[in-house]
């Protein structure tokens, strides 16, 4: 019973990302004001090395940014939806 745990746990059953070193900050952009905005934003996030996902969240203008701390971290990203005209601060 214990080996048929394991065996699950291999076949992928755990998200293999949970094992790397995934962290996620929502940020607060309130420069989102059309519902293009994050599109462009969240376009020049996934190109950063180290940025897995960027989940947005308009109507509290609000991003959720999962990366690897290993490649990137808080303040590269924020500097980054800064550069393309969007600051943005760290909400948790
Ligand atoms: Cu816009």
């Amino acid at each position: 019973m214990k080996r048929m745990f394991a065996v699950m746990l291999c076949a992928g059953l755990v998200p293999a990302a949970m094992w790397a070193a995934p962290k996620s900050i929502t940020l607060d952009v309130p420069g989102m004001t059309c519902p293009a905005c994050p599109i462009t934003i969240k376009k020049t996030l996934l190109k950063q090395p180290g940025v897995t996902s960027v989940a947005v969240r308009y109507q509290k203008k609000e991003l959720v940014v999962a990366f690897d701390d290993a490649k990137t971290n808080a303040s590269a990203i924020m500097k980054s939806t800064a550069s393309i005209g969007f600051p943005s601060t760290v909400v948790r």
